[in-house]
């Protein structure tokens, strides 16, 4: 069976989506597109070289009996619409993150999928589907460096655009490690709070870069990750974990190392294309697999997506407000839970 998927948003990762789903993966092809830009859209999937019908509204391509399932690539705050439209006719959907740039907006999902009484909804965290987070998982379940005691992580970005806002900080990037730290520990989170450390020249003028939100655990973890966006030098994510027993961190993305005039060097990544280019395959292919064999066993769930959702709306109160902010996280639906 070949799974025909619409896409909505052929911007960068939906084309990026796009190629993997037409010539990589296993029993998936793309059969429509839609994005506000025809012209770019047309563009894409000429360059592609993929046969795909343009479709000028997104809900037509939703409801369009040529397509089996659909992937949401367009800007985040249109999401909620996508998927909501894509449960209301049954249709399987992977979303890119965030689910919906509010937890009130992922409830809505939730309650929406389980009305409709099975899984349908896929959320693009592909972090935990990334070899170096699964290594870096199975050294701490290891005990190799006892209880996890205390996170430095770092999220930075080379640079990003004037549309790029203060709390994207948290709802666009942040929202990675809300999600993959909540499975590296098995933990979720009580508070947060954000520090502005002085702003860097190459910010945009409304654009609070960088930030230092630190996140405490229900176990107590302490958890400070620092969101640097215009750090110039690359694309740089890292996870250094302190135990009781020793420091256990991500490995760096392998890379060639050069001896050569007089110095030691290896690259440093500067796209998130590349530094999770593995991830993102696994985890679409776990989606047809999950579709195909109608049981989504693998992936983050909508329920996934609400969760980090509402540490997000923390964050982002704690932006505004200076203060430590509490986070009371839900007990996890039946509907959610791992058979
Ligand atoms: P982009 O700006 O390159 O592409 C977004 C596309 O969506 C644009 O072509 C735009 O015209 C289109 N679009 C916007 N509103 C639309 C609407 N109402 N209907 C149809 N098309 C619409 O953005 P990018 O970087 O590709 O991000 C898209 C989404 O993917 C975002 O939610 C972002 O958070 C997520 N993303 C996830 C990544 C990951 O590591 N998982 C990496 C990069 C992006
Ligand atoms: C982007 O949308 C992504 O999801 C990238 O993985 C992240 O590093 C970047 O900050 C986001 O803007």
């Amino acid at each position: 069976m070949v799974l025909k998927f619409g896409v909505i948003g052929t911007g960068a990762i939906g084309q990026e989506h796009i190629e993997r789903l037409s010539k990589k993966l296993i029993g998936s092809q793309v059969v429509a597109v839609n994005d506000i830009n025809e012209a770019s859209a047309k563009e894409a999937v000429k360059k592609m070289g993929i046969n795909a019908h343009f479709y000028k509204n997104a809900h037509d391509l939703i409801n369009a009996d040529e397509v089996d399932a659909i992937v949401v690539t367009s800007w985040g705050p249109t999401h909620e619409e996508f998927v909501l439209a894509a449960i209301a006719v049954g249709k399987p959907v992977f979303c890119e993150k965030p689910l919906a740039v509010t937890a009130d907006g992922c409830k809505k999902i939730v309650d929406a999928e389980i009305k409709h009484g099975k899984r349908l909804v896929q959320v693009g965290f592909m972090r935990p589907f990334d070899s170096t987070y699964r290594q870096l998982k199975a050294a701490l379940d290891s005990g190799e460096i006892g209880q996890p005691l205390l996170l430095n992580c770092k999220h930075f970005n080379p640079i990003v655009g004037d549309s790029y806002t203060t709390d994207m900080a948290i709802v666009d990037t942040l929202i990675h490690e809300l999600d993959v730290l909540r499975w590296l520990l098995d933990d979720d989170y009580k508070s947060a709070r954000v520090i502005y450390p002085r702003k860097t020249s190459k910010a945009s003028g409304h654009l609070m870069d960088p930030q230092m939100v630190i996140l405490e655990t229900t176990k107590g973890i302490v958890i400070n990750t620092e969101i640097f966006v215009n750090c110039m030098y690359g694309y740089d994510i890292q996870c250094e974990v302190i135990g009781e027993n020793g420091i256990a961190s991500l490995p760096e993305p392998t890379q060639v190392v050069f001896r050569k005039d007089g110095n030691l060097q290896r690259a440093i990544l500067v796209d998130w294309k590349k530094r999770f280019i593995d991830a993102y395959d696994v985890e679409l292919q776990a989606f047809i697999n999950n579709v195909t064999s109608g049981q989504f066993t693998q992936g983050a769930s909508a329920w996934d997506g609400y969760s980090a959702a509402v540490a997000a709306d923390a964050c982002v109160k704690a932006q505004q407000t200076g203060n430590q902010e509490h986070i009371s996280m839900p007990a996890t639906p039946s509907f959610y839970r791992k058979k």
